[in-house]
């Protein structure tokens, strides 16, 4: 294809991705400001051979409809659809899986070391955002490439966005270029380069400044960790993208850094207008831009914990709440609005925000650390070294904690519980109810000699009534929430729901059943477990959690206990060993064997009464003698 068609091929390519997306929802913004770039680096460089690794992976709806997904893209994030994100398994033109931030570099190192220790001479392209520039990995990885020869080229895809605005910045570095004596003299020629960029004048001046001091003193940081940097250049002009990128392609060793100025959510007007620019979006029609809205039936746990805090924060000042690059999605904004000075994000980088958090604790504050499940695992090392070992009350509210739904295994909350609860000391919650959520954020705020952490998940409450404010627990002590005798049901989180449901299944056919809420995963409440052991013939345990997390420690504790030797028929229901890929997230759930009716089926099958299921479901639905 000529190069004078590659304008048509963007334009159609944005066209056809606004199209997608406003039929299954998704990452909308980053992919927009990426399109010229995708189809740049596609006529360029020769794909799958040469390898291109998108960071993060939201953005890659353009490449994967030049990748030969495009009569797929409309099933985007569905049960069996392609992966919102790049997936190894799903296309051999995603050379790196992703989801989490700030590999990419990492990853592409690796893939050059390898080309050249197996004599091969193809590309390796790494695009990272500016947010994503925000994490160590980046300069960890960064700082190898830049002493190693081998030829990588880093792709730094500047939109000046994150989720939210970009935080941040390297501060003691720019206040030593500014001191460069040549920076005046540069100053007229960087608001000249700002005109090139589409972004307000302004801000742009301000950035264009920082690279042109660095020109004037000696390098960029870039230059200076051992890349050669090119750039800025528009990365919305491919007569500006195509030369380069080919200069590039042809260089010779060691790695490039191309810093490429793009606007988030370029091309289609309602994004370009959002204050998130569309980064991640519902439904939505094309024309006007209106996205659907679910009507909620209760409100969101996230929105429940940032008012449970906000409520004690105006009691206590010694509350200092941090994210990292989420403050929408923890609630944390909320929070900020309140409390400006006592509200920090820290950028995406959790293992930072994590010590950050130790340190404020060590002063006497009462930090509450708001991270994501799946990304709280990035921040394992300082969670044990920094905070549990020296028993610091760093408070964990630890969101979207279970199966997520359309994100998929890469953002499931499936192991906080197990990572947690075997650090000594730690306290873990888990809340099977919004009114449980406040009670167990005022527990955090009372535990103030060790850590603690309540998880909860993405989505809306059950529809409780809310207390004004929440109530500190008893630590370590569950709750009965219904009485049986057969079958006993010990739920820790929102599996409590359906642990409901499965009794009264149980109960119409005989069976009757306890259902109890842990809330604690650490510490277990002894007494509780041995009464349900004592006086039931089954335990179920159920968690939305994997294997060693909270049913492994009540194994163990029966096991010792000996509770075990009596005869007790205990079950232990966590999540399967398998990552479970993107759907809805109730029939994720149905997928694991935890929903309502496995619950029973497992039950049945423990009491040896599996043949009767049917026999005893036709009993049940037979109509009562009047
Ligand atoms: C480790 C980690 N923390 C948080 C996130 C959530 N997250 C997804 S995209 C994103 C912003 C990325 O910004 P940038 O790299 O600039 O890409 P853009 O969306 O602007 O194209 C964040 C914070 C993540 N994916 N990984």
């Amino acid at each position: 294809m000529p190069e004078s068609n590659l304008r048509q091929v963007a334009d159609e390519l944005r066209a056809e991705t606004i199209d997608a997306v406003s039929v299954t929802g998704g990452h909308l913004g980053a992919g927009l400001g990426v399109v010229e770039l995708t189809v740049a680096l596609h006529y360029v460089f020769n794909t799958p051979d040469d390898r291109i690794i998108w960071d993060v992976g939201h953005q890659a709806y353009p490449h994967k409809i030049l990748t030969g997904r495009r009569d797929r893209i409309r099933t985007l994030r569905m049960g069996g659809g392609l992966s919102g994100f790049t997936k190894r398994a799903e296309s051999k033109y995603d050379p790196f899986g992703a989801a989490h931030s700030s590999t990419s570099i990492s990853a592409g190192l690796g893939m050059a070391v390898a080309r050249d220790l197996k004599g091969g001479t193809n590309n390796v392209i790494a695009v990272i955002g500016d947010g994503a520039m925000s994490a160590g990995m980046a300069y960890e990885a960064m700082n190898n490439a830049g002493a190693m020869d081998s030829r990588l080229i880093i792709v730094l895809n500047d939109n000046d966005m994150s989720i939210a605005p970009p935080v941040g910045g390297m501060s003691a570095y720019l206040a030593r270029l500014i001191s460069g004596s040549a920076y005046r003299s540069v100053r007229d020629f960087a608001k000249e380069i700002a005109k090139l960029f589409p972004k307000s004048i302004e801000e742009r001046a301000r950035r264009a400044e920082e690279y042109a001091r660095g020109m004037a003193t000696g390098g960029t940081l870039f230059e200076e960790l051992g890349m050669y940097y090119v750039g800025p250049i528009d990365g919305h002009n491919l007569d500006h993208l195509l030369p380069v990128l080919k200069n590039v392609r042809d260089a010779g060793e060691g790695p490039i850094l191309v810093h490429v100025v793009t606007q988030k959510g370029k091309g289609y007007a309602p994004a370009e207008a959002a204050a998130d620019k569309y980064h991640g979006v519902n439904k939505f029609d094309v024309i006007t831009g209106a996205q659907a809205k679910a009507t909620p039936n209760a409100p969101q746990y996230t929105r429940v914990f940032a008012d449970a805090l906000i409520a004690h924060a105006e009691r206590d000042d010694k509350i200092v709440a941090i994210t990292a690059a989420m403050p929408s999605g923890t609630g944390l904004d909320k929070f900020g609005d309140k409390f400006p000075t006592r509200t920090f994000d820290v950028g995406i980088a959790e293992q930072h925000a994590v010590t950050f958090a130790a340190g404020l604790a060590t002063e006497g504050f009462k930090p509450f650390c708001a991270i994501y499940s799946t990304f709280l695992q990035r921040a394992y090392d300082q969670v044990v070294h920094d905070v549990a070992i020296q028993r610091l009350p760093v408070r964990f509210a630890i969101d979207r904690a279970g199966l997520v739904g359309a994100d998929g295994p890469t953002h499931a909350g499936s192991f906080d519980v197990a990572y947690l609860s075997c650090l000594p000391d730690f306290v873990v919650m888990a809340a099977a109810d919004e009114a449980d959520l406040m009670h167990m954020v005022a527990t955090s705020v009372a535990i103030d000699d060790r850590p603690s952490a309540v998880r909860y998940p993405r989505g809306e409450g059950v529809g409780i009534d809310m207390p004004a404010i929440g109530t500190a627990l008893e630590i370590g002590k569950g709750r009965i929430i219904r009485e049986g005798t057969k079958v006993a049901i010990l739920s820790l989180g929102t599996r409590l729901a359906e642990a409901m449901k499965a009794a009264d299944q149980l109960a119409a056919l005989g069976l009757s059943t306890t259902v109890a809420d842990a809330r604690f995963a650490k510490p277990l409440d002894h007494d509780l477990i041995t009464r349900l052991a004592r006086e039931h013939e089954v335990l179920l345990i159920c968690e939305e959690g994997s294997i060693g997390g909270f049913s492994s420690h009540v194994l163990e504790f029966l096991a010792t206990s000996g509770a075990l030797d009596k005869g007790l028929k205990v079950r232990p229901m966590h999540l399967p060993d398998i990552f479970i890929d993107h759907d809805k997230p109730e029939k994720m759930y149905e997928l694991a064997g935890l929903s309502s009716a496995s619950m029973v089926e497992t039950a049945l099958a423990a009491l040896g009464m599996k043949n009767q299921i049917a026999e005893l479901a036709a009993r049940a639905a037979a109509p009562k003698p009047l």
